[in-house]
């Protein structure tokens, strides 16, 4: 059993870090819940107080948000991999850019759309909440469109695979999900080289 361990619930958020390790070719321990009940057990509420994933745990400890664990990861198990190099300043920057582009600009709005469509009890749901999280979407999937179309490279920063493209991956899984894609052409044939990595395909049981 390896040493690095992750609790994960298929297509939720803790794929992002299943797509990461599976990229990293990094042996690693997966914990998979069959539902929502579970993720909410006393058990997993010792190890991630929200009752979330994913959850991630090594010999140093354990971490259960999303972009510190894909950080974490990168910092000590990628040896150098799916990052610009450390001298490459403007490389680190543009990586810490849209990695919490991705989370903020697209992932948190993208959870609320889950919430008020699918998640949360028919009586807790507010449908008008679903409209405005979609414009802001809308807006940070426009800003992805137009840096590909200037760029015209295959990731979003240059020729390889990045964790970047991971983050961004996820959010717009869910964008595909939602329907919100097909306006962005240049984001639609990113998505298309994002989801057909064996590594995705895998993380999303797909
Ligand atoms: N900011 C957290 C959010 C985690 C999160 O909301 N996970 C969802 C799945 S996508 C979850 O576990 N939901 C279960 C629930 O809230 O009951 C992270 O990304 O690590």
């Amino acid at each position: 059993m390896s040493d690095l361990h992750l609790y994960h619930l298929p297509g939720t958020r803790s794929s992002i870090i299943y797509w990461l390790l599976k990229e990293l070719q990094l042996d690693f321990t997966v914990h998979t819940f069959k539902n929502r009940a579970e993720v909410k057990s006393a058990e997993n509420l010792e190890r991630n107080p929200l009752g979330r994933v994913p959850t991630f745990s090594d010999k140093h400890g354990t971490l259960y948000e999303s972009g510190a664990i894909l950080q974490w990861i990168l910092r000590q198990y990628s040896g150098g991999r799916l990052q610009p190099d450390a001298s490459d300043l403007a490389g680190q920057q543009k990586l810490l850019q849209w990695c919490w582009f991705a989370e903020s600009d697209l992932g948190a709005y993208n959870t609320l759309i889950n919430l008020h469509t699918a998640v949360l009890p028919e009586d807790q749901r507010v449908s008008e909440v679903v409209p405005v999280a979609k414009g802001r979407v809308a807006d940070g999937l426009r800003v992805l469109e137009k840096t590909l179309a200037l760029q015209k490279t295959d990731f979003i920063l240059g020729s390889q695979l990045t964790a970047a493209d991971i983050m961004i991956g996820q959010a717009i899984k869910n964008a595909k999900n939602h329907g919100t894609l097909g306006a962005y052409p240049n984001l639609s044939a990113y998505s298309e080289k994002l989801m057909s990595r064996p590594a995705f395909q895998e993380a999303y049981n797909l």
